[in-house]
């Protein structure tokens, strides 16, 4: 039964906070499915779910299953699966995405539930690029168009093109990276969408219109309609869109942007996040409204949804769908069924350091937040992390009775500070706070305080470390941090993991 409608709460911006880039929306009827790139981490394409474009619920992922997608240890972060456009037509939801690993290309998988199961890849060789878009015209053709921008005509359900690929549009002069475009029909034009700029701080929304899906495409003279470049706007590197109309036939933008922190340059750390912008038509032009942190209550009902639980007991056999891991979840490697109530780790040789570790974490939602969780090391070796990629991250880590920090960054790791703990099982603890940039241009955007609880509940720190090296402006790279457990030898066992907000 769906939700019933509820009286606002705070609405705001992000509407899904944490790394969640390269946005793709669609509407069916009264709901709403989003989907977003995943990279390096399995299972792929988060999807969510809304009635009211604010509150989103994850609800799956599209890639859910190993023969739907491999990711080969010899493929670096931030390579793996890029920006998806989720569409529904003719009774099915319909997803193209591209896999820019090794023998990976463009590949559409198709639903009649949005939650799942999604259909085996239907790979389309013939797709010449990145940032895959599908539409379909009156007469039931399908277009694929890719950054660049370019389109060929194509059978979404083999995959086949047809014919040599067109350029369509590069954008507005000089400017870098025409890409994510989407295409619709809006009144009397095809509306082409696209992001330029590059997906830094010179990010930007660009549109143009024609008659046919095939152009000619004449740009829209106030381009860009979105971007937040060379300004303080909280939020940057605006850019990489897609339109939906609201429950009440009102126009909206969802798009990528980043909160940086600290003092210069700035550094965002919870990687690119989804954000929503009101849309007006002046002359048949799209303008883009504020990209506010608080956000007016809509004239429609909200429907806020299922709140994820701050703790998992790891009670159920499946994982929630919010649980990541990196370019593989083996069951024999990461279950919860060895021992019941517990996640289960065994380490394959390979330590955070390494393409293959064994780790399942979340992704850091918010600016400030508290991560806890049980662990048992008596048959080997692992702890709690917070993950950029394999040459950023910190991590407490257990084996035995020893507890060490370890931070890593670049081609630097280093043993932060160790200590004994009693025998057993042990809380351990990641706390991220903000820092304030009142205290000048070389401040960080936040500490990470890493330690133990003790017997009686009070917390211990052993090291607290500056957050900007968890950044992306620091390790570059398309993700955003993700935090926990991992396995880097033997088994080791996790009762629980709580993840609490801390900044409201
Ligand atoms: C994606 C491109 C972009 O393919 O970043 O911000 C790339 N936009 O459209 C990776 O997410």
């Amino acid at each position: 039964m769906p939700p019933l409608p509820q009286p606002a709460g705070r609405l705001t911006n992000p509407v899904i906070p944490g790394f969640h880039p390269d946005p793709s929306v669609c509407r069916v009827g009264d709901d709403y499915y989003l989907a977003c790139s995943s990279f390096e981490y399995f299972p792929g394409i988060p999807l969510f779910h809304s009635r009211d474009l604010v509150h989103w619920t994850q609800i799956g992922n599209a890639l859910d299953r190993p023969e739907q997608l491999r990711l080969p240890t010899s493929m670096a972060s931030s390579g793996g699966i890029y920006a998806p456009t989720i569409r529904h037509h003719d009774g099915r939801f319909w997803l193209i995405v591209t896999n820019c690993s090794e023998g990976g290309g463009n590949l559409i998988v198709t639903a009649t539930d949005p939650a799942g199961p999604w259909s085996d890849p239907i790979w389309a060789p013939g797709v010449p690029g990145i940032d895959p878009d599908l539409v379909w015209d009156e007469d039931g053709t399908c277009w694929c168009t890719v950054a660049g921008v370019s389109q060929v005509r194509i059978d979404p359900s083999t995959g086949q093109t047809y014919g040599t690929p067109h350029r369509l549009w590069s954008g507005g002069p000089g400017a870098r990276a025409p890409e994510a475009p989407h295409l619709y029909r809006i009144g009397a034009y095809w509306y082409l969408l696209i992001a330029e700029g590059g997906t830094e701080r010179g990010h930007a929304v660009s549109i143009a219109r024609g008659r046919t899906p095939a152009g000619p495409f004449e740009p829209c003279p106030a381009n860009p309609i979105l971007t937040h470049r060379g300004t303080d706007h909280p939020v940057q590197n605006t850019g990489h869109a897609d339109l939906v109309q609201g429950p009440d036939g009102s126009w909206w933008l969802i798009l990528l942007g980043v909160r940086p922190g600290g003092g210069t340059p700035g550094w965002h750390v919870l990687g690119r996040e989804t954000f929503l912008a009101p849309v007006t038509w002046v002359d048949d032009w799209p303008v883009v409204g504020e990209v506010a942190m608080d956000l007016p209550e809509p004239p429609w009902p909200l429907f806020p949804g299922p709140v994820e639980e701050q703790r998992d007991d790891f009670e159920l056999a499946e994982l929630r769908p919010s649980w990541i891991s990196v370019r593989d979840r083996p069951a024999e490697l990461c279950t919860t069924k060895e021992r019941p109530g517990w996640l289960t780790l065994r380490g394959r040789g390979g330590s955070l350091d390494e393409p293959d570790v064994v780790f399942t974490g979340r992704r850091q939602q918010h600016l400030a937040c508290r991560a806890r969780t049980l662990t048992d090391p008596s048959q080997g070796r692992g702890g709690l992390a917070v993950r950029l990629d394999e040459q950023h991250h910190y991590a407490i880590e257990v084996s035995g009775t020893e507890v060490r920090v370890i931070a890593r960054v670049g081609s630097l790791r280093t043993v932060m500070a160790a200590r004994s703990v009693p025998a057993g099982p042990v809380v351990l603890t990641v706390t991220i706070t903000q820092s304030s940039s009142a205290h000048g241009p070389c401040t960080g955007p936040d500490v990470v305080s890493l330690g133990v609880e003790e017997a009686d509940g009070t917390f211990t720190e052993l090291a607290t470390l500056d957050g900007r090296y968890l950044s992306t402006e620091v390790a570059g790279g398309f993700t955003g941090r993700v935090i926990g457990m991992y396995a880097a030898e033997g088994t080791v066992h996790f009762d629980w993991f709580d993840y609490e907000p801390l900044d409201g």
